[in-house]
This record gives structure tokens, C-alpha cells and sequence, in this order.
């Protein structure tokens, strides 16, 4: 028998997974408070479809190409708090995880994303917590968007709750990039020289790309105003 230290972490790892997936199944709070979360995500994904279609209205043109919404699954939020070394408690989620609630927009245009934000921002029942601007400023990977962690209130029969929902903003070409970087970083079997020069190229990909947005909304512009290019 095996009984070296790597065996006794194996077996309670084993023990907590099946004990939290047991809790998983039967904590009616968890399950209530990412059904909260849904509602939110509900409230929010109904004030940029409203934006829209009023701009649609009244610019001829959809100033959203898409929109994707996602509730962090149990999984991912246990893995979460156990990185950070935080309780697992419905308590806890609500405390220190800004991300159960995620939406993104995608938008044909840079401009179409401050817009956007701005029009939510200025809603009086919208609280900013926190934004960030990796347009602005991209992150080392290349990676573009614009994050933004809002409250906004859900009401339920008996009671009005405020929902944190992090907003991620960005155009398509910001959005097709940041898939294929995501794939492409859970490859396995790439040794770490290769690894870096992959990086090297992917970054230089997110600055052709944002190239490429920036030629769009000028081609755009000159349509618009009737210029030549
Ligand atoms: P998923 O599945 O997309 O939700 P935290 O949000 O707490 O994890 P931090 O540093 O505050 O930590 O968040 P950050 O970096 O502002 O934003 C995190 C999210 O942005 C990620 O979510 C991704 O969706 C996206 N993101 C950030 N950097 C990159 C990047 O280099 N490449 C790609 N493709 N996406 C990025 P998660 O948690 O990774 O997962």
C-alpha cells in the first residue's frame, strides 16, 4: 500500500470533492443566491437590448452585435475561493467574487463600447464599483476590453437585493482574439521556449487587430460623413 503524503492528499481531496458535490446538490442558499444572480444578469442584458433599440432607432445601425451572459457554475466558484484561500460559504461568494454574474458585450465599434458604458453608468439605479480599461491600457497578453463591476438591484417579492454583475465591453475583433487565446493557453504539451514565442506572436495578433479596428471605424466615418478616406 501506498501511504506516502501525496496518497493522504489524493484521498481528502477525493473526501471534499464528493463532500462539497453532496452540498452542492442540497444548499438551497447557494443555488437561491445563483439564481439572484441570473435575475441580475436578466436586468442588465434588458438595459443594453433597450440602449439598442433605441439607438437603432435612431442611427440606423445596432451599436450591440452580441450578447453573451454566463452564471459561474459551483465548480468554478469553489476553485475560486480555494485559490484565494476564502470560506466556501454562500456568505463568502456574495463578499469576495465580483464575477458570478458575467455579460459581455460585443460591439462592431471602440466607440459603441464608451457609449454603451456611459449610458449604463449614468442609470440612477446602476452603482459602479469598479472599471478597468484594457482598452486603454491592454494587458501584457494583448488582451483588450473594457471591464466594468456594477450593483444593480433585483426585486423580488419581499425584497429589493443588490446583485454585483461584472460587464466586460468589446468589439468583434477584441472578442475573436480573446477566444482563440483562450483555446490556445489550455493547449498542453507545448514546452515553455515555444510558449513564449506564442505570446510574442499572439500579442503582436492583438495589435493587428486593433488596427484593424480602428481602419473599420474610420471606413465607417468616412460613410457617415460623406469624406474620403
Ligand atoms: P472566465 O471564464 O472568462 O470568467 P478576477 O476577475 O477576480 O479573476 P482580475 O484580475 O480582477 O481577477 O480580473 P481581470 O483580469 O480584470 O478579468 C478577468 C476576466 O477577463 C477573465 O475571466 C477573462 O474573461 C478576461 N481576461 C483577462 N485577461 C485575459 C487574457 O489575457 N486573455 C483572455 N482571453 N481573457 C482575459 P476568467 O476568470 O479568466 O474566466
Amino acid at each position: 500500500m501506498d501511504f506516502s503524503l501525496d496518497y493522504f492528499k489524493k484521498q481528502i481531496q477525493k473526501f471534499e470533492d464528493g463532500f462539497f458535490g453532496i452540498i452542492h446538490k442540497s444548499i438551497e442558499p447557494a443555488q437561491k443566491l445563483l439564481s439572484y444572480y441570473r435575475c441580475a444578469l436578466m436586468e442588465v442584458e434588458t438595459k443594453f437590448r433597450v440602449l439598442d433599440e433605441e439607438f437603432s432607432f435612431v442611427h440606423e445601425r445596432n451599436p450591440i452585435d452580441n450578447i453573451k451572459s454566463r452564471v459561474k457554475n459551483f465548480e468554478s466558484i469553489r476553485k475560486k475561493l480555494r485559490q484565494r484561500r476564502l470560506p466556501v460559504t454562500v456568505n463568502s461568494i456574495e463578499e469576495n467574487l465580483h464575477d458570478v454574474a458575467g455579460i459581455r458585450i460585443i460591439c462592431p465599434f471602440v466607440d459603441d463600447i464608451y457609449m454603451l458604458a456611459d449610458c449604463l453608468l449614468r442609470q440612477d439605479d446602476i452603482t459602479l464599483l469598479e472599471k478597468k480599461d484594457y482598452i486603454a491600457q491592454p494587458k501584457e497578453s494583448g488582451y483588450r476590453s473594457l471591464h466594468l463591476i456594477i450593483e444593480i438591484p433585483i426585486f423580488l417579492h419581499n425584497e429589493k437585493r443588490h446583485m454585483k454583475v461584472e460587464v466586460q465591453l468589446r468589439t468583434i475583433a477584441m472578442d475573436f482574439w480573446a477566444n482563440l487565446e483562450h483555446r490556445l493557453r489550455y493547449k498542453k504539451d507545448i514546452d515553455e521556449e515555444t510558449a513564449k514565442k506564442l505570446s510574442v506572436e499572439l500579442s503582436a495578433c492583438a495589435e493587428t487587430s486593433a488596427a484593424l479596428d480602428l481602419r473599420m471605424k474610420n471606413i465607417r466615418d468616412s460613410i457617415e460623413n460623406k469624406n474620403a478616406l
